[in-house]
């Protein structure tokens, strides 16, 4: 894998493409073009501070075009490209409430469905902190050559063909799992090129970091509580007192740990019994990611990648990480 470092998001896919179980170049083409879609939503998160100086949203810049929400313009980004790619036959996405089809021959006889979150954490852009976009890619099930239909998105985890995010952190990064490990490639400003920087990922068993906002810590059911209690107490062995950090931004939080070991967690409260995560797009990539780098992902109960999801937007409890971390809290869990 090694032999592989530096080389370009384009020529990795294509040297790898044995490892896609359909080998016939369109999942290629589709993970190409979600990169081309990520450099042009990174190049207007780049420019997020400049808001003052270039338009508010919701305002008309210089050039007399309406400044759209960011979210809104990756959301945008993401339909445009994967509507051109022709691979692609629908879109489901945390900006829109129904599923986006293409209405056109090529797409609908794409092979694949694009399952994405955009731009999550959002709410950070103002701050200047880490956002990302998560995607998921599954073959369609409903026959090609019609639009896609909903059964299509509604898949267990499982079936992804591949997953992963992109971080616009303080570098940007692309990070996806075809079921064959993880990798992971920083985008290089200097030549507008994703380059192979972290082959083959593998997740530490255990670490010493746990992210949950503790904010709402009245509200944790008790085997929760009893955890977080447990990450305070003091173990050479395990390494405790842990770390706490939570920056609020999923991907930023997801990767840290995944490259350092921890645990993240996003329990049920008592006023959302589901959690607040998005099982298709924020918890089936990352559990799919998690999994390829050695690690775990449950929902409190099962494994997030076996749920069958009965909703677009359905939520879901995450528990995810290193796995001696994830096991220790299904044990708070079980012995409640
Ligand atoms: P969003 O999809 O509306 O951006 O919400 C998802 C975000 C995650 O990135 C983050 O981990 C979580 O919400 C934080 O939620 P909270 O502020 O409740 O801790
Ligand atoms: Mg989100």
């Amino acid at each position: 894998m090694k032999e592989y470092l530096g080389m370009t998001l384009n020529e990795f896919i294509i040297r790898r493409q044995s490892d896609f179980k359909y080998a016939t170049g369109e999942l290629s083409r589709l993970l190409s073009h979600i990169g081309v879609a990520a450099k042009i939503v990174n190049r207007e998160v780049n420019k997020a501070g400049l808001v003052d100086i270039l338009g508010e949203v919701g305002t008309v810049n210089t050039q007399g075009e309406a400044q759209q929400k960011l979210d809104v313009y990756a959301d945008s980004q993401f339909i445009h490209a994967l509507r051109a790619s022709g691979e692609v036959c629908g879109m489901a996405s945390e900006e829109d409430d129904n599923i986006v089809t293409f209405d056109n021959v090529l797409a609908n006889d794409g092979k694949y469905i694009v399952c994405i979150d955009p731009l999550d954490g959002s709410s950070n852009i103002d701050v200047n902190v880490s956002i990302g976009t998560i995607f998921s890619i599954y073959r369609r099930i409903s026959e090609r050559g019609h639009k896609a239909e909903e059964k299509d998105f509604l898949q267990e985890g499982l079936k992804q063909v591949a997953g992963g995010y992109v971080i616009y952190g303080s570098s940007t990064m692309l990070v996806y799992t075809t079921g064959r490990g993880v990798n992971g490639f920083t985008l290089d400003p200097s030549i507008g090129e994703f380059c192979l920087s972290h082959a083959d990922i593998r997740t530490p068993e255990s670490g010493a970091i746990y992210s949950i906002n503790e904010g709402y810590y009245l509200k944790f059911e008790d085997a929760i509580k009893k955890y977080i209690k447990y990450t305070q107490e003091v173990d050479k062995q395990t390494k405790r007192p842990y770390k706490a950090r939570y920056i609020g931004s999923l991907v930023a939080d997801f990767h840290r740990n995944l490259l350092k070991g921890g645990i993240y967690i996003y329990p049920a409260t008592a006023d959302a019994p589901n959690g607040k995560l998005r099982l298709l797009y924020e918890a089936n990539p990352l559990a799919f990611v998690v999994e390829q780098a050695g690690g775990m992902a449950i929902n409190g109960k099962d494994r997030i990648l076996d749920m069958k999801p009965q909703d677009l937007h359905q939520r879901t409890p995450l528990i995810i990480g290193s796995t001696n971390m994830v096991n220790k809290v299904m044990e708070f869990i079980e012995n409640k």
